[in-house]
């Protein structure tokens, strides 16, 4: 294995590689911050336009979904993305299920390794975690004014060194026993993530509920999903559409609605 290095990133070779139409065409690149998702909304409350994407090279406080802690050092990718859904979008809830799939493609078509989307918002490479997505957003009213998807990749880093998360994650360092180009890497997360956002837009959720099955793997597993007012134990089935998939129980099938969702325990991944 190759020594880890952290040659850090470069805004103009990120934007000379980058192929998206508006996804990243206003970038930010900073040193250190505590969240990339609350510099992306104290900008977006400042007029920054749909698409603005900032990066950090580490976090000092990178959180996940409900208050958890998101490690952050160096070597990875740690980016959040600004977009304003339209009527398009009935509910963001949709929104991190195309973060994770806009990574898992990128590593699986570009790096070739089997990386794969656990519902709602995990990318899993031989069942531990190489990334997450964090959506958070802001509502005037019932209106929605704006959402960032924050996006956490194990590029260059050695999870095994941090030992609350040595046993459940990977990097793609340790998969592919050499660095990965990271700037490559982010252009590439950035055409998936446009691509399928643009497919929602066109509601041809079909096409990317094809994809997204063709790279899941949660169908299978036995999960206990607590919601807002109860807990459902079951086998994960399928999706019914981007926002919603179904459990087997001891009952029968029972569909779920993602937004209702406040974790998930994945019993045998
Ligand atoms: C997530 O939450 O997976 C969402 C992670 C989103 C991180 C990005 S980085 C850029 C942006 N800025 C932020 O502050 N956040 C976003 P969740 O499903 O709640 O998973 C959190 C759990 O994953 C933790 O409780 C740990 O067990 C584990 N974990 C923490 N850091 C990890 C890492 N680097 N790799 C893999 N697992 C990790």
């Amino acid at each position: 294995m190759r020594a880890l290095d952290f040659q850090t990133l470069d805004e103009p070779r990120i934007l000379r590689s980058l192929r998206t139409q508006w996804i990243g065409r206003s970038l930010r690149i900073v040193d250190e911050c505590g969240s990339t998702n609350d510099v992306a909304g104290k900008l977006a409350g400042e007029d920054a336009v749909r698409g603005l994407v900032v990066i950090a090279e580490t976090q000092t406080a990178g959180r996940g979904r409900n208050g958890r802690e998101w490690c952050s050092p160096r070597g990875g990718v740690w980016l959040s993305i600004l977009v304003r859904p339209h009527e398009h979008l009935s509910s963001i809830s949709v929104l991190p299920l195309v973060g994770a799939l806009g990574i898992a493609a990128s590593l699986s078509e570009n790096w070739k390794v089997k990386a794969r989307v656990r519902w709602p918002n995990d990318v899993m490479i031989n069942k531990r975690k190489v990334a997450g997505v964090l959506v958070e957003s802001k509502s005037k009213g019932n209106q929605l004014t704006y959402a960032v998807i924050g996006l956490g990749v194990n590029a260059n880093c050695n999870t095994s060194k941090i030992e609350s998360i040595s046993n459940t994650a990977t990097s793609l360092f340790t998969i592919l026993g050499e660095r990965v180009n990271r700037e490559d890497l982010i252009c590439a997360i950035l055409l998936h993530i446009e691509n399928f956002y643009e497919s929602l837009s066109l509601s041809a959720d079909r096409d990317i509920l094809q994809t997204l099955r063709s790279l899941d793997c949660s169908h299978g597993n036995h999960v206990k999903v607590k919601l807002t007012d109860r807990e459902v134990e079951g086998t994960f089935d399928d999706y019914s559409s981007l926002g919603e998939v179904r459990i087997m129980t001891a009952d029968g099938f029972e569909s779920i609605r993602t937004e209702a969702v406040v974790s998930v325990d994945y019993q045998s991944n």
